[in-house]
């Protein structure tokens, strides 16, 4: 799943494809790339983010939900938590909606994605992106994220969508620390698991990355091999973490996610065709 984020404050993207000519030409290269679905955002949801209005909302993904649903030859997904904004992209042309609240925020959400006939994807958030990363605290965060992610699907069923059509997505980043993030991805397996539908997980870029690879010593200068040179603790940058995304990407699919949403197509498609290959090998082995 390739990220386009109309919008001008994503952490990793903000501001560089709000043109629709822009969002639609970045779409298509993520397609190009090996992308089989595009996900299409108007509302950052990074930490601290503040709500958009519905209507600029709209302005800013239905012309290129329109022009990617004709032209890029893959399922759009419209990456929102309002039932209007749902309603509309479904009816530009996207197939999946990706909320990123599991239908809390505007459960009407529910049926306008159950109505179309739609995919709708359930994701796990502690919070709301302006306060969500003011210390989360979990007895069990896979326990606590697993009964979560059932509870919302159970709802999505009784709104009247199929079981074929959904998919859960424990939600990196999302009201978690470093510790709760490494944790998720770890034991995704149980998550797979408890939730009995396909897994999405969404690494790319993220802070636990920096996090991680920047107590390690790299700081992502030019120059720096890593591991011995850099300010220890300091967080690598979000430009500096496109090797580390792969690594989790890897890790995620070899533990079970069916989906994997990230910015760079091209590296994850080349990734995961690696481990596909490898696959088949252990098992002609
Ligand atoms: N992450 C972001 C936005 N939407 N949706 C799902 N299902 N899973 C995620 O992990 C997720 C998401 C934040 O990243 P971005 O600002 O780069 O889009």
């Amino acid at each position: 799943m390739g990220v386009v984020n109309v919008t001008p404050d994503s952490f990793s993207d903000g501001g560089r494809f709000l043109e629709p000519e822009a969002a639609v030409a970045h779409g298509l290269d993520l397609v190009a790339a090996g992308a089989d679905v595009l996900d299409v955002g108007g509302e950052s949801t990074r930490p601290g983010a503040d709500p958009v209005p519905a209507d600029e909302e709209l302005t800013r993904v239905l012309p290129v939900v329109t022009r990617l649903a004709a032209e890029a030859g893959c399922p759009v997904s419209i990456d929102t938590s309002k039932a209007v904004v749902a309603e509309r992209a479904l009816a530009a042309g996207a197939t999946i909606v990706n909320d990123v609240t599991a239908g809390r925020a505007d459960p009407a959400i529910l049926d306008v994605a159950a109505e179309a006939g739609a995919g709708y994807v359930v994701m796990h958030m502690r919070g709301e992106p302006r306060t969500m990363q003011r210390d989360p605290r979990y007895d069990d965060v896979v326990g606590e994220v697993g009964a979560f992610l059932v509870e919302r699907l159970d709802a999505a069923r009784a709104a009247g969508m199929a079981a074929a059509a959904l998919a859960a997505d424990p939600g990196i980043g999302f009201g978690k620390t470093l510790a709760h993030n490494l944790a998720l991805l770890a034991r995704l397996p149980e998550l797979v698991e408890a939730v009995g539908v396909p897994l999405l997980v969404g690494t790319s870029r993220k802070r636990f990355i920096g996090a991680v690879l920047g107590a390690a010593g790299d700081t992502g200068a030019a120059g720096d091999t890593g591991g011995t040179s850099g300010a220890l603790g300091a967080e690598l940058p979000v430009d500096a973490r496109e090797e580390g995304t792969l690594a989790t990407v890897v890790f995620a699919v070899e533990r079970g996610a069916r989906l994997v949403r990230v910015h760079d197509a091209r590296g994850a498609a080349r990734a995961i065709r690696l481990l596909d290959a490898l696959r088949r090998a252990g098992e002609a082995a």
